[in-house]
């Protein structure tokens, strides 16, 4: 039996031994599994994701009681922030590069460790949407820029004008003064990176953004990046990282992550030590912000931040959690 699909069902074993009562009215985990370390841990249901994105983690959580997948949890739930216009840092209304044009990055990986991505991807409202199809109906991990948008079209995705007035115009504005150089990415933090474990304890995560605002054209960040942006080992755990996605990818942040938490660190120290290392290379820096979420298979979850006051959404069976996160400013 392969160590992954070691389910055992602990309420069932209980039931001979408890009364039918007492056993509706308890609330302990029924399941558990097998742990690469093997050691025997709770299955714990949870969605996170970076920032504030409450209806994104209800939205993953919705799916999961229904007893959904991680890999769909994680799709609906950075579906949700790529169609609201009011976030501009994702999807429709995302702010543009500096010509004014919208280009989306996103990626998605399953439990399995198959994974798709999109770079550069242009007028399509749903980038994390075409991710999974790339994951599933090409031998690829990567399309990009136009081969990425007729691709999506041949999925049947439609053409959607991403610019939404509001962006249009604060690029406009941007343009006046700018000298054409990329915003450092402080106030402007709005990316989604999104882990969740489902009912059969696999973990699943993605990551989709907009970018940096105003940057160059056919720039691409680490949130498209296996290993950058986004990492899932399903017998460990799984990050994600927003921020300045130049840093992740000097580091392969989101995969570090992991691995840190292979040799035993918790979900927290992880993120800290991911942060501290990207800090090491940049030590007079106070203009940037990097931030890294992290669950373990335990159902763990950690957050760090060079930022003050950085937040992450958890979404349990005891509701949203809005986790302050210690900082490193
Ligand atoms: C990028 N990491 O493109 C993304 C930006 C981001 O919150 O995370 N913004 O570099």
């Amino acid at each position: 039996m392969q160590r992954r699909n070691f389910l055992k069902n602990s309420s069932a074993a209980a039931a001979g031994l408890l009364s039918a009562p007492l056993l509706t009215s308890c609330k302990e985990e029924t399941s558990t599994q097998m742990t690469a370390s093997n050691t025997i841990v709770p299955i714990r249901p949870i969605a996170i994701c970076t920032w504030n994105f409450e209806n994104a983690t209800a939205k993953a959580w919705e799916v999961l009681q229904k007893g959904g997948t991680s890999l769909d949890a994680v799709q609906q739930g950075a579906m949700v922030e790529e169609a609201d216009t009011n976030n501009q840092t994702v999807g429709v209304g995302g702010r543009p590069d500096r010509e004014g044009n919208v280009t989306l990055d996103a990626c998605i990986m399953d439990k399995d460790g198959n994974c798709g991505a999109v770079l550069y991807l242009q007028n399509i409202a749903s980038p994390v949407s075409v991710a999974r199809k790339v994951m599933e109906e090409t031998p690829h991990v990567m399309l990009a820029g136009k081969g990425a948008e007729q691709f999506a079209y041949e999925q049947g995705f439609q053409k959607t004008d991403l610019l939404t007035e509001k962006s249009r115009k604060e690029w406009l504005a941007w343009k006046k003064t700018s000298e054409y150089k990329p915003i450092i990415n402080i106030e402007n933090h709005d990316t989604i990176g999104i882990l969740a474990i489902d009912k059969d304890g696999d973990i699943a995560g993605a990551c989709t953004t907009s970018g940096m605002a105003y940057k160059y054209a056919g720039r691409v960040g680490d949130s498209p990046l296996i290993g950058a942006g986004l990492f899932v080992d399903n017998e460990i755990g799984a990050a994600t990282a927003t921020g300045v996605g130049e840093e992740v990818v000097r580091t392969v942040g989101s995969f570090l992550i992991v691995e840190l938490m292979r040799q035993g660190k918790s979900p927290q120290e992880a993120c800290e030590e991911g942060v501290k290392r990207i800090m090491a290379k940049n030590k007079d820096r106070t203009d940037f912000q990097i931030g890294f979420i992290a669950i373990n298979k335990k159902g763990e979850t950690g957050g760090y931040c060079i930022q003050p006051g950085f937040t992450y959404r958890t979404f349990t069976e005891e509701g949203h959690t809005n986790t302050p996160s210690a900082s490193f400013l």
